[in-house]
């Protein structure tokens, strides 16, 4: 009945949608525009290009355009509709969050997609204020319908912003942002972001305690601009190295980097991949990630890692300096 439910509205939508996404930030910068999707050596891509902000419509919808490149004739405009249920999320109370990507302003629903590090859909939501309340869930898909869905609940209220990452089968990735607003209470006050102290943290997951650090060359420092190399190193609360770190979708672990506006936002690969038998795979207590900040300024990073079944989740905020 749900799904019925939102399949209707869905296509309602469709037929009646004229409007165009507001696109308020710059586009690719050149070197990112340079760099292949998903294959580029630096393992990163970033894009914070396309936002829309929704008043109190309870059908918002996204319009991502792709970098184009001489290589690249086939630009798509591949338009990503986000629908919530209840329409304004509400502080406390599940949210049912689905997602209908199609080609251009119109189509149908396209029902097939590539797994983009072991899952089809990656969804990234913060605190669009102070970079709190990191959640990364992936939606399931209903390949009948072509709609992602997933049900999440907004500890509190406040302003938010989500990220998706998606890929259409034999299409390009998409990663496309979208901001919007949770009501109710109680109500989040926005802390003021700051950079961290210190590099080592102590980290609860599940009941346990961990102290990651957080090492990155050449400097420890990052330049905007420059190849940059993130190293999470994980230890146990009494600071012996973990090294049976277990895989986590496809990889030794998974790093979101946002900038304090909550407009840049790069999603990095692992520096070394899991080359066979993923499953078997152990690690650690060191994974590096590699980056390449577009703009100076301040960052947050999450680094996750997953052992003994715990899912770790570790952030550090840090400055990104001018080149000098
Ligand atoms: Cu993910």
């Amino acid at each position: 009945m749900e799904d019925e439910h939102h399949h209707h509205h869905f296509l309602r939508r469709e037929r009646k949608n004229g409007s165009q996404a507001e696109e308020d930030s710059p586009p690719y910068s050149s070197s990112q525009a340079e760099l292949p999707e998903r294959k580029s050596e630096l393992h990163s891509s970033s894009s914070s290009s396309h936002e829309h902000y929704p008043s109190h419509s309870a059908h918002s919808e996204i319009t991502t355009s792709m970098a184009t490149t001489p290589m690249d004739p086939a630009s798509i405009n591949y338009n990503v509709n986000v629908q919530f249920e209840p329409a304004t999320p509400q502080a406390g109370k599940p949210t049912s969050i689905s997602f209908v990507v199609t080609e251009q302003k119109v189509g149908e629903p396209i029902k097939q997609f590539d797994i983009i590090h072991d899952k089809l859909m990656h969804l990234i939501i913060v605190n669009r204020e102070d970079l709190s309340h990191f959640v990364h869930i992936h939606p399931k898909l209903d390949k009948e319908r072509g709609i992602f869905y997933i049900d999440h609940t907004f500890a509190k209220a406040g302003k938010y912003k989500m990220w998706i990452d998606v890929k259409p089968k034999e299409g390009i990735q998409i990663l496309t942002a979208f901001a919007f607003n949770v009501e109710g209470q109680p109500i989040h006050f926005p802390a003021i972001i700051v950079p961290e102290q210190t590099n080592v943290k102590n980290v609860v997951a599940e009941g346990h305690n961990y102290q990651i650090t957080l090492n990155c060359q050449p400097e420890q420092q990052p330049v905007a601009g420059r190849n940059v190399k993130m190293t999470f190193e994980i230890r146990d609360a009494s600071g012996k190295p973990i090294s049976n770190l277990e895989p986590l979708m496809a990889a030794g672990g998974h790093c979101v980097i946002i900038d304090a506006d909550s407009r840049e936002f790069l999603h990095v690969h692992p520096a070394e991949e899991i080359a066979e038998d993923v499953a078997s795979w152990r690690g650690g207590p060191s994974i590096s990630f590699l980056a390449n900040f577009p703009k100076p300024g301040l960052y947050r990073a999450w680094g996750q890692f997953q052992h003994e079944g715990r899912l770790i989740t570790a952030d550090f905020t840090f400055e990104v300096h001018k080149v000098n």
